[in-house]
């Protein structure tokens, strides 16, 4: 590897979680984001920028080895904060990397891309068998996403690794999280899959840990060499006496985007950030 990664999105958790732990995997880090990063670590480069500025965009990744692309309104919002943040700053990300000569980016999609698949009745849900079905206008910038990427991968040759991020967060905190977490390490674990294997070209794989509820294939992110380690089984009995047993029928666990199927994420009950 030669030149740093630059991460975009690099105040937020997951950016957090992934300067902290790269370094470790012999990876440099030029961090990016629209606030100053709190704690620059040694060695760390970092830039403030609007992700959505394609000329900052292009200036950022001049030199770098790839880019890993997290900035994003992260939940349900307005069409406009969506539009605006989540799809214009993909298609600047993306061609930023073209401009710049970045070989390799690695996208955080969304397990809402596809959010209103159900549950397959038996085994696990493979990426092909979760084609586009978006929850939320939040998960329609997902799958804007991963088309842009399919795009940049096909038309100029960059390797593109889609993660299909289910619950990223330091502990599950529902019970739809004990299928659907994603550790910390287990975010560095795939964030580094995604940057070393030979040669993906276009790849979408679940992001998910080892955890022994899960219902999505990890054969796809396993190939990239996802290793996932964590399993949040641990944490079932504290939160299943607090919440009770997960109602396979319902929504929450009998689709792949869980809450935000159901009504209450609709859009017009969110504001304008
Ligand atoms: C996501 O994509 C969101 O960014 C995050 O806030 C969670 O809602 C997560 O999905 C999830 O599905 O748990």
């Amino acid at each position: 590897m030669s030149g740093p990664v630059l991460v975009t999105g690099a105040a937020g958790r997951i950016g957090t979680w992934l300067r902290g732990g790269l370094p470790e995997r012999g990876w440099a880090i030029r961090s990016l984001d629209i606030v100053p990063v709190g704690d620059v670590r040694p060695g760390e480069e970092h830039l403030v920028a609007d992700v959505t500025d394609l000329d900052a965009m292009v200036d950022a990744a001049q030199g770098a080895s790839a880019l890993v692309h997290l900035a994003a309104v992260a939940g349900e919002s307005t069409w406009p904060a969506i539009s605006h943040t989540n799809i214009e700053g993909t298609y600047a990300a993306l061609e930023a990397a073209r401009r710049a000569g970045v070989p390799r980016v690695v996208l955080a999609s969304s397990n809402h891309a596809t959010g209103y698949t159900p549950r397959p009745e038996g085994g696990l849900l493979r990426e092909v068998d979760a084609p586009p079905r978006p929850d939320t206008y939040y998960g329609v910038s997902k799958v804007a996403m991963e088309a842009l990427g399919s795009l940049y991968a096909d038309r100029y040759g960059l390797d593109v690794v889609c993660l299909r991020i289910g619950s990223a967060f330091a502990e599950p905190t529902t019970t739809r999280q004990l299928a659907t977490w994603l550790s910390p390490a287990d975010t560095v674990s795939l964030v580094d899959a995604a940057l070393t294997a030979p040669s993906p070209g276009f790849a979408v794989v679940w992001g998910v840990s080892a955890n022994t509820r899960n219902w999505w294939d990890l054969t796809a992110a396993r190939a990239l060499g996802y290793e996932p380690a964590d399993d949040a089984e641990v944490y079932a009995e504290a939160l299943i006496e607090v919440h009770g047993e997960p109602d396979l029928t319902d929504p929450e666990h009998a689709r792949v985007g869980g809450e935000f199927t159901t009504a209450a994420f609709d859009a017009e009950n969110f504001e304008q950030p």
